[in-house]
């Protein structure tokens, strides 16, 4: 046998990063992936993990190399049945991806968004002063899931009806990227009454006609999609735009129940918001993990990946990567967290984040302005989900200003 010029050995672990005890407390296994080195193969899963920044920043921006057409998740597509036909812009590749994110990136840019900021803004002062007047509240219910609800569904056209099937189907995706366990399979309890709702309002029919839905549709009346691709387009933003926010204003409110300082700094200085935001990003990571898939043998470090292998990128663990980050386990609203890998990097990069941060900054301005201090006054619950990170209770005091 002939002696290959690169010496093949690589760490092997055996933890589950799709299990009940990894998803309460990933940090102890998040050390434990970054220590063992810049690639790890995992052998529950057969897929190999990156878990250090600079290999998870590198391999989010070598499409070429790590691609999306294979899946977002586990599955792999070359050789399993998705659950549902693919995302064709997060789980496809250039060309395609390139037509089909342009059209979602005009509608959701900076400007083209302001233009909900107005209308978001006043929802969350509404919701605010009524949760104030009620000083305990649950952060999750009655904030965090509120308001997304309130403001995005409208903001896409959809119709009143049906809206509670929302977040069930957003967390059937978000676990259906990790393996068939018994969180996947509560997930698809309801799954065909669920997805056929979904389905049935991704059509130009069932959009309101200045809605986010609507300017996706006139995306194929000007040729650039096709009709059926524009309903698929829409089908990405009713599966990516509402739970996610819900996870990223929970990871806000958490955060700064959790490091009062924290809050009273910002409210000493609110032009810190968006940077604030990009921290409780960056230290909460909301989507904790995404899969790419190899498209060529490629070495990293001393480890050859064979061709056709999945790839697990722990976005969280390279946010609080110390490789990269100085004190990554502090939550610090006045440290530069850009560069955070929290909405991806490179061309899957996360296309709807000013949404994310509108809605996030809307909740927050109105809080700042009125709530002197966010108490934890019990415990928090964790929402278990095999890609997302968040709560299914924040018990909160809020202290009026
Ligand atoms: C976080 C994402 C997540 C889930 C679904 C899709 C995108 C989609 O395009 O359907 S990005």
């Amino acid at each position: 046998m002939n002696q290959t010029a690169t010496v093949d050995h690589f760490p092997v672990l055996d933890l589950d990063p799709f299990s009940t005890e990894f998803l309460q407390d990933p940090y102890p296994f998040h050390e434990q992936l970054r220590e063992a080195g810049p690639v790890v193969w995992l052998s529950k899963y057969r897929v190999w993990a990156m878990a250090r920044y600079e290999q998870v920043h590198a391999t989010l921006k070598d499409w070429e190399t790590y691609c999306s057409s294979a899946g977002g998740g586990l599955a792999n597509f070359n050789k399993e049945e998705p659950w549902r036909p693919p995302s064709i812009i997060l789980e496809a590749d250039p060309p395609l991806h390139n037509r089909t994110r342009s059209v979602l990136q005009r509608i959701l840019t900076r400007t083209a968004i302001e233009k909900l900021r107005a209308g978001f803004e006043l929802e969350a002062e509404k919701l605010v002063e009524s949760v104030l007047a009620r000083g305990h509240i649950d952060g999750v219910m009655d904030l965090a899931e509120v308001f997304p609800l309130r403001v995005f569904p409208d903001a896409v056209g959809l119709t009143k009806e049906g809206r509670e099937n929302l977040l069930p189907y957003a967390n059937m995706t978000f676990n259906a990227f990790g393996p068939r366990n018994e969180l996947f399979e509560a997930a698809f309890a309801e799954a065909e009454t669920v997805s056929s709702w979904i389905m049935e309002q991704c059509k130009r029919e069932s959009l309101t006609a200045d809605g986010l839905g609507a300017q996706v549709f006139a995306a194929a009346d000007a040729g650039e999609v096709t009709e059926k691709e524009a309903g698929m387009l829409v089908r990405s933003l009713l599966t990516a735009g509402l739970d996610t926010t819900v996870h990223g204003i929970t990871s806000a409110l958490y955060s700064f129940a959790c490091f009062p300082q924290q809050w009273q700094k910002l409210r000493e200085q609110p032009k810190m918001l968006r940077p604030a935001f990009e921290e409780v990003v960056r230290f909460q990571s909301p989507v904790q993990t995404f899969f790419r898939t190899t498209t060529r043998e490629v070495q990293v470090g001393e480890t050859l990946l064979q061709k056709d292998q999945k790839v697990l990128l722990f976005l969280a663990a390279a946010n609080r990567d110390p490789r990269k980050w100085d004190n990554p386990d502090t939550f610090d609203i006045t440290r530069r967290a850009i560069g955070h890998v929290g909405f991806g990097a490179g061309i899957h990069v996360c296309v709807g984040q000013m949404v994310a941060r509108l809605e996030a900054e809307s909740v927050l301005t109105a809080l700042l302005r009125k709530v002197d201090r966010l108490e934890l006054v019990g415990e928090p619950q964790r929402r278990l989900n095999n890609t997302l990170r968040g709560l299914s209770s924040l018990p909160l005091l809020l202290h009026k200003a």
